[in-house]
């Protein structure tokens, strides 16, 4: 956090963090030596924030040093710090969120370590989980950076069947581990700077995921448009040659069948795991119908071996390879057909129907609290009171839901109701009805208590 550090030294910094720690950190531990006037640490504090992003500051903890210097005077670290001499130290604890540890790194307390495990563990309970690395570049990539999909960056949408190398591709040319590997279930975007340019990638759930429904996944390729916006300069159909040549699937008939034949024109096949094959097996597979198939139906196809992943170079000479590919296209991306408004009409309209099918069964249930109730009410009647009048439960429903609903077709044909009666007395609410049974339920419990009554006396 040296204020000397250059935006390069600091993009390098982060770079090692995002793909040391990609299962997150417990803890940011700020060391400070106690005994020794505070000099930049609320600096670096907001520093660290600049750094990681706001959501950061739950996780760090002040770790003070040189507590032997504290043993030698006696006094416990709780009561160094609420003397009046400290307030700057209490002022960083404060912004810490009370949370400290103090060590003493010459005499190697017992149980200072598994004391200070314990803390962070407890911080760790506390967050409900690890501050995740995506949280940082999030942050990195919206506001440090202040990157966004906009029209000039270069947007490669990432496809393939579930691990293909989808994400682990993605993560290889941003250099960091943006996307999660394994089982992607939702289409997302992430970008970054490689070289000279701006990037903007989008990973998305297998095709043929026994995980997502088909509906689901559709749902997900369409989420893809709407992500990059104006739409995808290219899609990287990802391959892997392990099981590239038994894989009965047809992936081009379903990049069809979800984007239609347009998409086809900026495809490029990517075969990665080139690693596992002999030079001349991969020269028989060049040759073979399959092989020829695929590449001539997209058009063009580079491979890559998973140690060329990590390899610059190699990188590079991928997203060359993109660029020159999206220039032979004259530099056309894919549009939708649909456009974006009736797409947003369509999830629009779909979250409309789940409502109203919601609703309808929220109102069924009340429906049957209601029969229920019926039900209870007339069997604490005593034998010989008169039952419900028909016109009763045509209060409760209107008439298409009265037909709809089987157990009160059952009711109708036990009171002999008939369904164009029913129809007389439409739209009525249920709330009223629900009321009117009540009052009848409470008439009902006063007269047998008028009745009891009346015999006691
Ligand atoms: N040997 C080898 N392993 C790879 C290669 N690419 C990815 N893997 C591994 O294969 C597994 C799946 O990779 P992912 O990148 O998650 O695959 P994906 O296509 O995103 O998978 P889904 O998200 O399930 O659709 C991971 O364990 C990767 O480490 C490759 O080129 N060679
Ligand atoms: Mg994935």
């Amino acid at each position: 956090m040296d204020s000397d550090l250059n935006e390069n030294q600091l993009a390098m910094i982060k770079e090692q963090l995002a793909s040391r720690c990609s299962a997150g950190l417990s803890a940011v531990l700020l060391t400070v030596p106690l005994l020794k006037p505070v000099q930049n640490e609320e600096e670096i504090l907001g520093n660290i924030e600049v750094f990681f992003g706001p959501e950061v500051q739950k996780y760090i903890m002040i770790l003070f040093t040189h507590g032997d210097e504290l043993e030698d005077l006696d006094k416990a670290i709780d009561e160094h710090l609420k003397h009046t001499d400290h307030t700057d130290l209490q002022r960083l604890v404060t912004e810490c969120g009370g949370k400290f540890h103090c060590f003493n790194n010459k005499k190697k307390v017992e149980g200072q370590v598994e004391k200070l495990l314990q803390k962070t563990e407890g911080m760790k309970k506390e967050n409900r989980g690890n501050f995740l690395m995506e949280q940082m570049q999030r942050h990195d990539s919206m506001d440090v950076l202040n990157l966004s999909c906009d029209s000039d960056d270069l947007r490669i949408v990432l496809l393939g069947v579930s691990g293909a190398g989808k994400s682990s591709i993605g993560n290889a040319i941003l250099g960091r581990e943006a996307f999660k590997e394994s089982r992607t279930r939702e289409s997302e975007i992430q970008r970054g700077r490689v070289g000279d340019r701006n990037i903007s990638i989008i990973d998305t759930p297998g095709f043929f995921n026994t995980h997502l429904t088909d509906e689901e996944l559709q749902e997900q390729m369409m989420k893809i448009l709407d992500l990059c916006d104006p739409g995808p300069d290219v899609f990287l159909l990802v391959i892997n040659l392990e099981t590239f040549e038994e894989d009965e699937r047809n992936i081009v008939e379903k990049i069809e069948e979800i984007f239609s034949v347009r998409a086809l024109k900026i495809t490029m096949v990517l075969f990665t795991g080139r690693e596992l094959m002999s030079k001349k097996e991969w020269k028989n597979l060049k040759f073979g119908e399959k092989f020829e198939d695929l590449v001539s139906k997209c058009r063009a196809y580079h491979e890559i071996s998973r140690n060329d992943e990590s390899n610059q170079i190699c990188i590079k000479n991928l997203l060359n390879k993109i660029e020159e590919f999206i220039k032979q296209n004259d530099e056309q991306h894919f549009k939708s057909k649909v456009d974006p408004v009736s797409r947003t009409r369509k999830t629009k309209e779909k979250k409309k129907q789940e409502e109203n099918s919601r609703i309808k069964e929220q109102e069924n249930g009340r429906q049957e609290q209601t029969m229920l109730e019926t039900f209870e009410i007339n069997s604490t009647m005593e034998e010989g009171a008169t039952l419900f009048e028909p016109e009763e439960l045509q209060l409760r429903k209107t008439t298409t839901d009265i037909c709809e609903d089987t157990v009160l077709q059952g009711m109708i044909s036990l009171y002999g109701l008939s369904h164009e009666r029913i129809g007389e007395e439409n739209e009525v609410k249920t709330q009223e009805n629900h009321w009117k049974i009540r009052q009848k339920k409470e008439q009902t419990t006063e007269e047998k208590h008028l009745t009891q009554a009346d015999e006691n006396f």
